[in-house]
């Protein structure tokens, strides 16, 4: 299960220019990359088909990088790589604290036991860069990022979570290009992240604490109807007997609502990725679940409405990007946001202005 071997020729539509990896200098460094190393798209798309991890990393810095040229380059990149191998996507999503990446370390083993090889992509949307949290992942994943078969990757938020979501999908292709064919996309749980990565995955997984208390956890009701699999963490020691309760309170609550598919209500279930406790049945069970949702269709259904999404934000995004880079619209766009502030002009007709301008066939000074 494999998915390295993609045998597609290195693709002929990739320039031959010279290649700069762009912006997270940090990165590479942090990684001892020679991130000065220029590379053309083309070699860059058979060192990460080979599945080196020096060259994946290197293709992720430059889909992340928001210079024009390099969006060209990396645009090029990932038509050289073809069709996604169809590794197994998993988000995960808790809240701080609760243990994702100790049970993604944990978890990660496992799969990598199971003769998998698995890439993580953490997204944290409270920090622009990815300097900070990098290391901490770093130790706390000791023992899987030391794993030939392991490749961690976060991935630094962006201005919006739109731009997160939209760099996120593509370091998942390049993964699955390198041949990692488990692929898990963290995100902590704050804001509208869960749904960003819910939409670009096979199946989620939402990790909670054991309940002091009685009271559910302030779980939005979004985020649990995203949910597939539900798993009770730090279910050892004092915290036991609180995270059994924790599973029963969560099943009841889940059973009232309506699950995302038909062909599979989510499970509830405790492990401690601390010790270990229930993380080869969480395994297990998201097998299972990903058979049912192949079973169901459910799974082809997710990527084809995910890919349908993909476009039309990619396409949102390039607008907004070209209007910026675009002097004469810039400025027209400035004029126009000072005519809407001063009530001159309604907002829908200075978009239309700024639009006309934008698809005018010849640009005039
Ligand atoms: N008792 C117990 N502690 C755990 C378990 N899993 C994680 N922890 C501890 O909880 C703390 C936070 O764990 P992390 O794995 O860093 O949690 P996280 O969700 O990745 O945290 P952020 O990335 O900061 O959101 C650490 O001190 C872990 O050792 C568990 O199963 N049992
Ligand atoms: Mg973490």
């Amino acid at each position: 299960m494999n998915g390295r071997a993609n045998g597609r020729p290195p693709g002929a539509r990739c320039g031959p220019g010279g290649l700069v990896p762009g912006g997270a200098g940090t990165i590479d460094a942090l990684q001892g990359q020679d991130a000065a190393a220029p590379l053309s798209a083309a070699a860059l798309a058979e060192g990460v088909r080979a599945g080196e991890v020096r060259a994946l990393a290197k293709a992720i810095t430059l889909v992340e990088s928001t210079r024009p040229a390099d969006r060209s380059e990396a645009i090029g990149l990932l038509e050289a790589l073809g069709a996604p191998a169809g590794a197994l996507r998993i988000g995960i999503s808790g809240s701080p604290g609760v243990g994702k990446s100790t049970f993604i370390e944990a978890f990660g083993l496992r799969a990598i036991e199971a003769g998998h090889r698995i890439a993580v992509l953490t997204i944290d949307p409270s920090s622009r860069l990815a300097g900070g949290s990098i290391l901490g992942d770093k130790t706390r994943m000791a023992e899987l990022s030391q794993r030939p078969e392991a490749f961690i990757r976060p991935t630094p938020a962006g201005r919006t979570l739109g731009g997160v979501a939209r760099r996120t999908r593509e370091a998942i292709v390049l993964c699955e290009g390198a041949g990692f064919d488990v692929i898990v996309v963290e995100t902590v749980g704050v804001g509208q992240s869960e749904t960003a990565v819910a939409g670009m995955t096979d199946l989620f997984l939402l990790l909670l604490a054991p309940l002091a208390g009685d009271e559910l956890q302030g779980i939005k009701r979004g985020v649990m109807e995203l949910a597939d699999l539900v798993l009770v963490n730090k279910a050892d020691g004092a915290q036991a007997d609180a995270a059994a309760r924790t599973v029963a309170e969560y099943r009841n609550a889940l059973h009232l609502m309506r699950p995302r598919t038909p062909a599979w209500p989510p499970t509830v279930e405790a492990c401690s990725a601390l010790t270990g406790a229930g993380i080869a049945q969480a395994w297990e069970r998201i097998l299972e679940c990903r058979a049912a949702l192949e079973a169901s269709g459910d799974r082809a259904a997710r990527r084809t409405a995910q890919a349908e999404e993909w476009l039309r934000e990619e396409v949102e995004a390039a607008v907004h990007e070209r209007l910026r880079e675009d002097p004469r619209l810039e400025s027209l766009a400035a004029r126009l946001e000072e005519e809407v502030r001063a009530g001159r002009v309604a907002p829908p007709a200075a978009a239309r202005r700024l639009l006309d301008a934008f698809f005018a066939p010849s640009s005039g000074p």
